[in-house]
């Protein structure tokens, strides 16, 4: 039976338009009894704010879930959507396109890095990275060289939710409830490294030579065995862990060395997070395969991509023209309102020069999450772009509670922030102005305190 929930909360639903009780929904990656105790419920929102069903602003610190990054209902988004909804609500995908497809897809191509120009669509960060895998797989077999089928992840990395993306996934309450995972995949060693690195602005300066761990793989399996790599230029969910000077050039070298394929898992750094379009362009280090989402339309509609260099596609472009040339793609590729609106948010992103903004903010941001070292129980601080990280010294027996509570806190001061583990993390909307940034550091530092 459905229990009714708190008549407070259904007084607040009613005035919003909705009537439900809360047990129907299994809700995804939350403490399900906890919320449904005491549930956080978003009703509207607008550029830098949420409110809540009671009508309270809230600061968004962390553009929803690193993906709304052109602001909140931004008009022009808003109203391609509408548009597009009234036009046409559906075509197929498969054999079949609509305008906008290409349109966006050449708009992608046209950001990121060069020779990285042949864009195939997903829904989701998670299907991005099923998909990549995939290509890098195929493409060796297409090529010839059929032996190559390993995939190397990272030690704490996140790739999402799907059985590919769990097994080169480093995270381990991700991993350890689904069985035995995909076959054939090994993870080269983690970059993070309080002990010499605690503190840093930016990237750190020790640890380039972590990437060596690579050649260790190679020696053990034979680069003839391996497809890929996988990594995120800046792990996100794992707790913002930014890569060392150095570490992906040398992780580049040693792929092509081995001709091993980079895919650079950009779903949290891609459309300006660091300071360029994607986090490759921020590093200067061009990989095989970007697989990107949440922004590429700013939150608003479910999107992925994976943007593959031209000589991996071409590779399949042979056999006889009337045979599919890729066994691979979901019946919501290409969506035509997700279409139109990545095709409006990159309008609204160029418009308004937000892919660069985070460069332009990165001193002031850095500065001011920089400012939390000396509160208590902070033991790291890390920031590149519009990314903050604030590690914090777990209470003892009960990993994850102090950032839990600080996030809780900071809920009702009215500032949403992230955390992961016991760590804070921060990746505000591209539209944030100074003094918001200031608002949401000392929001922190006052919950930090009372956490104390
Ligand atoms: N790869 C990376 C690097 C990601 O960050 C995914 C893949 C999966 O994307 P989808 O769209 O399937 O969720 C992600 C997603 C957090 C948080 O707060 C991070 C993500 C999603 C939700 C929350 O750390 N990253
Ligand atoms: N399961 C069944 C039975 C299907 O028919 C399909 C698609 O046709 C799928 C799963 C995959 O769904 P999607 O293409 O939305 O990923």
């Amino acid at each position: 039976m459905n229990k009714p929930v708190d008549p407070a909360l259904m007084q607040a639903a009613e005035a919003t338009g909705s009537r439900f009780t809360m047990d129907a929904h299994w809700m995804p990656f939350t403490a399900n009894r906890q919320f449904k105790k005491a549930p956080r419920l978003l009703a509207r929102a607008s550029g830098m704010h949420y409110w809540d069903v009671d009508g309270r602003q809230v600061l968004d610190a962390v553009a929803g879930l690193w993906c709304v990054n052109a602001g909140h209902n931004r008009p022009r988004i808003v109203k391609a959507i509408q548009d597009q909804a009234a036009e046409m609500d559906f075509a197929p995908a498969f054999q079949m396109g609509h305008p906008k497809a290409f349109e966006l897809a050449e708009r992608v191509a046209a950001i990121a890095p060069a020779g990285l120009n042949r864009v195939f669509f997903t829904n989701s960060g998670s299907e991005a990275v099923e998909t990549a895998l995939k290509m890098a797989i195929a493409y060796h077999r297409v090529r010839g060289e059929g032996s190559r089928t390993r995939l190397i992840g990272r030690e704490r990395g996140y790739h999402g939710v799907n059985f590919g993306g769990i097994s080169v996934g480093g995270i381990v309450a991700n991993r350890k409830h689904f069985g035995s995972l995909l076959a054939g995949v090994d993870h080269i060693r983690h970059t993070h490294e309080p002990a010499r690195n605690a503190f840093s602005r930016g990237q750190p300066t020790n640890g380039a030579e972590l990437a060596d761990d690579l050649e260790r793989l190679v020696a053990l399996h034979d680069a003839s065995t391996i497809a890929a790599v996988i990594v995120e230029p800046v792990a996100g969910s794992t707790g913002v862990l930014i890569p060392p000077q150095g570490y992906l050039q040398r992780l580049r070298e040693i792929c092509d060395r081995h001709g091993i394929l980079l895919i650079f898992d950009e779903v949290i750094t891609g459309f300006g997070r660091t300071g360029s379009a994607f986090a490759a362009q921020t590093f200067g280090v061009t990989p095989d395969l970007i697989t990107c989402a949440k922004g590429i339309t700013s939150g608003t509609v479910p999107m992925g991509a994976v943007i593959a260099k031209q000589a991996i596609h071409d590779v399949f472009m042979n056999g006889p023209e009337h045979l599919i040339e890729f066994f691979h793609g979901y019946t919501y590729s290409a969506h035509p309102l997700a279409c139109a609106a990545g095709i409006a948010t990159l309008d609204t992103y160029a418009d308004e020069g937000l892919l660069t903004r985070a460069k332009e903010l990165e001193g002031h941001f850095a500065d001011a999450v920089h400012s939390l070292k000396g509160e208590p129980n902070v033991i790291d601080i890390r920031n590149l772009g519009l990314i903050g990280g604030i590690e914090l010294a777990p209470i003892a027996n009960q990993p994850t509670k102090r950032a839990f509570d600080i996030f809780l806190d900071c809920w009702k001061q009215g500032v949403l922030v992230r955390t992961t583990g016991d760590i804070v993390a921060l990746s505000p909307p591209l539209i944030v102005e100074k003094g918001q940034i200031d608002q949401i550091v000392d929001t922190l530092r006052g919950a930090i305190r009372r956490a104390a």
